[in-house]
Formats: structure tokens, C-alpha cells, sequence
């Protein structure tokens, strides 16, 4: 089995993609590595948050990694809040206020098209490898579902009746831009390892 850090601090996240890559890839966290310094992420891109945090830790650690880094762009508001959305209404990360923040900018807007985004970047012995997922969708005038996290209130995924906090974990995944980024980097692992 080959050693792979997911380098972010997000439990859930690790034990989704964990199972993902079954006995393949033992899949450890930072802690794991002994890594317990806050990452960097000050990039003005997508791209260049999830490279950045792999390349630290491929750099300092010279551990097999990948890292990931997601956002809103909303068309009406020129992709905005994209690669600020978790401090779009402040520092406080607040979600219910950065919803709050982004109805009132789309009040009377009529075009309300959006997408989430992700980028992941995977350092596989030293070189590097991106990849993207994207769900295409609009913004509701109103919150609903209280499941999820972020801007799913009021996401509503093209061709679906249900935002995003009305889904159950699996359904999300299925469909979501971390779901899809996260898959091909494990089937690019899965080829790798010649499963
Ligand atoms: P880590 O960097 O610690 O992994 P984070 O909260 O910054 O956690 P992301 O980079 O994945 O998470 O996403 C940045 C923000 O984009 C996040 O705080 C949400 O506001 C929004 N977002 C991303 N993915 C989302 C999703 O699936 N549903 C709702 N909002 C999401």
C-alpha cells in the first residue's frame, strides 16, 4: 500500500475519500504526517490553493499528497464570491451570514445562474496533477433543506428539484463538483496502482 496524505484538516472529508480508495492507498491526514501548522491558502485562484497546500507539504514533508480548494461563482456577480466564498460576508466564516450577504446582492437579479467549482492538486512523487469538478445550477430566492453546509440552502443543481441541503450526503455526492473532482483523482490513483 502506498502512503497518501489528504492534506486538509477536515475529518469527513478523509474518511469520505478513504473508502473511495480502498486497499490501495493508506490515506493519512496532517496530524498523521506530523504536520500541525495552519496551511497556507492566499492564492487568487482555485488552482492555486489546492497547489499550493499539496506543494507545502510534498515539499516539507516529501510525502505523496493532495489537497483541495472549492467555491461559488456566480455568474450575475462575475464569478464572485469564487475563491473567497468561505469569507465572502466576513472573517467570521459565518455560512448564514454569507448566504445572508449573497441573496441581498442578487435581490431583483434576474439571471441566477452559478456554479460550484474544485480544484484538487495530487503530488505523486513529485510531479504534479490537477483536477476539476463543476456543477452547474442556479441561486434560489429563498433558504432550503437544512442538511449539507456553505451555500447549499440555496443551490439548486441544474435538472435537480431539490438545493443541495435538501439532499442526503450520498445524493449530493453523486452530482457535487468535490464528488467529481475527487473521483477522477482516485481513478487517476486506482490507474496508477494498476487496480
Ligand atoms: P478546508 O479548506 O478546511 O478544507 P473550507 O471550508 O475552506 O474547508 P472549501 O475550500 O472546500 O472548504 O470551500 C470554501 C467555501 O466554499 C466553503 O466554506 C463554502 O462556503 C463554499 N463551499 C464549498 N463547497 C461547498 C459545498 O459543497 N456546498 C456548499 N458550500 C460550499
Amino acid at each position: 500500500m502506498t502512503d497518501l496524505c489528504f492534506a486538509t484538516n477536515n475529518k469527513n472529508k478523509i474518511a469520505e475519500v478513504s473508502q473511495m480508495l480502498a486497499d490501495k492507498y493508506k490515506l493519512l491526514s496532517l496530524e498523521d504526517i506530523g504536520c500541525h501548522e495552519e496551511l497556507a491558502e492566499d492564492q487568487d485562484t482555485m488552482e492555486g490553493n489546492s497547489r499550493q497546500k499539496a506543494q507545502y507539504v510534498w515539499e516539507k514533508y516529501k510525502v505523496n499528497c493532495f489537497a483541495d480548494d472549492s467555491g461559488l461563482e456566480v455568474d450575475a456577480l462575475c464569478g464572485a464570491p469564487g475563491v473567497y466564498s468561505a469569507r465572502y460576508a466576513g472573517p467570521q466564516r459565518s455560512d448564514s451570514d454569507n448566504i445572508t450577504k449573497l441573496l441581498q446582492s442578487l435581490q431583483g437579479v434576474e439571471n441566477r445562474k452559478a456554479r460550484f467549482r474544485t480544484s484538487v492538486t495530487l503530488y505523486l512523487n513529485g510531479q504534479e496533477y490537477q483536477f476539476e469538478g463543476i456543477v452547474n445550477g442556479t441561486i434560489t430566492h429563498e433558504w432550503k433543506g437544512d442538511k449539507g453546509f456553505g451555500y447549499d440552502p440555496v443551490f439548486l443543481p441544474d435538472g435537480h428539484e431539490q438545493t443541495f441541503a435538501q439532499m442526503g450526503a450520498a445524493e449530493k455526492n453523486a452530482i457535487s463538483h468535490r464528488g467529481q473532482a475527487i473521483r477522477k483523482l482516485v481513478n487517476f490513483l486506482k490507474a496508477q496502482a494498476g487496480a
